[in-house]
């Protein structure tokens, strides 16, 4: 029998067997679980607003199997070079403007080259002058990289572990998951806070998903953000046409859930994020993810290159809910820590 899990407690020695047992709760048991860890932390009615912008579309040498921008994919999404600063800053206001608390932007890349730094860096600091909170993703990051966001003032670096160690190579081979290790790694130790997070109904088993929680978890601090995505089907990547191919493979909304509520569970003072694939979630499945402990989620209606659910059905959501926006914070700084500590 199941421990029963303690409201306040950080913890990052979960065994694979506890999250395992914490799946295989009866459903009801389950939320009542992650909802009484989500009051105890955080509060309940309030779900903070990101807004993700491509600042660097298409083009990118990795082969993801789920991603649109991979030069592998035939998804028909056209390369773009990185969008100049000003364009960027005026996306940034209209986002401010809608409500947003945290504005999100990603890169096609495998990395960051040292000459684009310059321009990335003006970003940051022009988002962050605005009153919003900055995060990017932009692919690995060498510890000097991660210096020179941090010294920019960049709140956030996103980089997702995506999936439990052993299915990561069915879906991605051209960087391996130490990889993606040693980059929180050297976000962590350069100052910026972490958001990641992975990919659910990719085709992993129930201990993939294990796997997935249990490898975040276990970080010797957690995420401060776990964006947890539910597959967004594109034609023309390798999982988007295994998934159109076979409808049987859609991961059933109820084990997505378990998912989140697993997050929150293990990861108690972290930002939960129900991001890609609300777009073709019930309603009622996203207020079951809300009441598991997601918190924030992606408004607009893009996310980098597919849709979203837009600002006005998750204004309808909200009010149908009685949520509201998460009320802007200074952006808690994790603080320098030792190379060796993520
Ligand atoms: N190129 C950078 C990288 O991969 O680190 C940043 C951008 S990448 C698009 C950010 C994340 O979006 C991926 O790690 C993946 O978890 C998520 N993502 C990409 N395509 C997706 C899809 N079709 N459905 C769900 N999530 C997706
Ligand atoms: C994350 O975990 N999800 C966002 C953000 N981090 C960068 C990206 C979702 C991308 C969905 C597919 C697309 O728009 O191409
Ligand atoms: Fe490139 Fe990121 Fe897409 Fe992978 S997920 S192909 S690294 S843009």
């Amino acid at each position: 029998m199941l421990k029963q899990v303690q409201h306040d407690a950080v913890r990052t020695d979960w065994t694979r067997e506890e999250i395992a047992a914490l799946f295989d709760l009866p459903f009801t048991e389950l939320l009542f679980q992650a909802a009484t860890v989500h009051r105890a932390n955080h509060p309940p009615d309030q779900v903070q607003l990101c807004t993700l912008l491509s600042i660097k579309t298409g083009g990118c040498p990795e082969d993801c199997g789920y991603c649109s921008q991979s030069v592998k994919a035939d998804s028909g999404v056209q390369a773009t070079k990185l969008m100049e600063v000003q364009q960027v800053l005026q996306r940034a206001a209209q986002a401010k403007d809608a409500g947003s608390q945290r504005f999100c932007m990603g890169a096609a890349w495998r990395n960051p080259k040292d000459r684009d730094m310059p321009a990335i860096i003006e970003i940051v600091k022009g988002v962050r002058a605005m009153g919003l909170e900055t995060c990017m993703t932009l692919g690995m990051l060498t510890p000097r990289q991660a210096d020179m966001l941090a010294e920019a003032g960049l709140d956030y670096y996103n980089h997702n572990i995506d999936t439990g160690p052993e299915y990561y190579e069915r879906v991605i081979t051209t960087r391996r998951y130490e990889d993606r290790l040693d980059t929180l790694a050297n976000v962590r130790a350069a100052g910026i806070n972490v958001c990641s997070g992975g990919i659910v109904g990719m085709g992993e088993t129930r201990d993939d998903r294990v796997g997935f929680i249990h490898t975040l978890a276990t970080l010797p601090r957690h995420p401060e953000s776990v964006p947890v995505n539910a597959l967004v089907p594109v034609r023309g990547t390798v999982l988007g046409d295994m998934l159109a191919d076979t409808p049987l493979a859609k991961i059933d909304d109820i084990e997505f859930v378990r998912t989140v509520a697993a997050a929150r569970i293990t990861m108690p003072m972290s930002m939960v994020r129900l991001s890609a694939g609300r777009e073709s979630m019930s309603e009622a499945t996203q207020a079951l993810c809300f009441l598991a402990g997601a918190n924030s989620i992606f408004t607009g209606d893009k996310l980098l290159t597919a849709p979203n659910a837009g600002d006005d059905s998750d204004a309808a959501l909200f009010a149908k809910l009685g949520l509201t926006a998460l009320k802007g914070e200074e952006p808690m700084h994790a603080g320098r820590t030792s190379s060796e500590a993520l």
